[in-house]
């Protein structure tokens, strides 16, 4: 399949970004988190144009990390724990509401990828566990209820709905992740579904821990 070489979307470098992202100490590396999330947006911009507002508002939220990530205080910005740590001592994890004129912390923003990260999860667990009769676009729609529409507001769900109602069918979505054989997209999607939960899970708890898991 020609789309399956060089700068296209690889299921297997998703994997092993978000799989990399994860030190031994149980800590989140962001700059592979932020890789992960550059090989979905090709996968996204595979998907078509639909996916377009869906990707760019996903670009902003990674170009924002990314600023931090390489900025001036680059060294806090090594792991999701140093970030935590470092934006509560400085007091800028806005807990409130901001002015729109302000650049939105490193945790608000990560949040944001974090909770979409759920429904990325969903989805692709739904997807390998699905025969040639299932709908995509209601396997998709399905993990966005569960995972993310009560984050979002009451006109990215209408126009989230439609792109979804647009996604091709699964065997088209195969090729997409580069896996021909159904037993093959079966494993890589599985294998990839446990390396996502690990790395929500750890993220989940932190936010927990410090009680971040509504920032506006
Ligand atoms: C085919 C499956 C692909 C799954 C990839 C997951 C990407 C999820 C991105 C969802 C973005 C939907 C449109 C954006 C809405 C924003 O309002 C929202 N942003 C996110 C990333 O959820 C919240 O950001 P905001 O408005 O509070 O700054």
């Amino acid at each position: 399949i020609k789309h399956c070489d060089g700068k296209d979307f690889q299921v297997r470098r998703l994997l092993a970004a978000f799989r990399h992202c994860v030190t031994p100490e149980g800590q989140v590396l962001l700059k592979d988190y932020l890789e992960g999330w550059k090989e979905l947006i090709k996968f996204m911009d595979a998907l078509g144009t639909v996916f377009g507002f869906i990707s760019q508002e996903t670009i902003t939220k990674i170009n924002i990390m990314q600023s931090y990530r390489t900025g001036k205080h680059s060294d806090e910005y090594h792991t999701l724990e140093s970030m935590v740590k470092y934006e509560l001592q400085d007091n800028v994890v806005n807990f409130k509401e901001l002015p729109s004129n302000r650049t939105p912390s490193g945790c608000r923003t990560l949040l944001r990828l974090h909770r979409a990260l759920k429904w990325l999860e969903l989805f692709l667990y739904k997807l390998a566990t699905s025969t040639d009769q299932d709908s995509t676009s209601d396997m998709c729609a399905d993990a966005y209820e569960e995972a993310l529409a009560r984050h979002h507001s009451w006109f990215i769900r209408q126009a989230a709905s439609i792109a979804f109602l647009a996604l091709p069918p699964r065997r088209t979505l195969f090729d997409i992740v580069c896996v021909q054989e159904e037993q093959e997209a079966q494993m890589v999607l599985m294998t990839t579904v446990k390396a996502l939960v690990r790395v929500y899970n750890i993220t989940q708890e932190v936010y927990t821990a410090h009680g971040m898991l509504d920032l506006p």
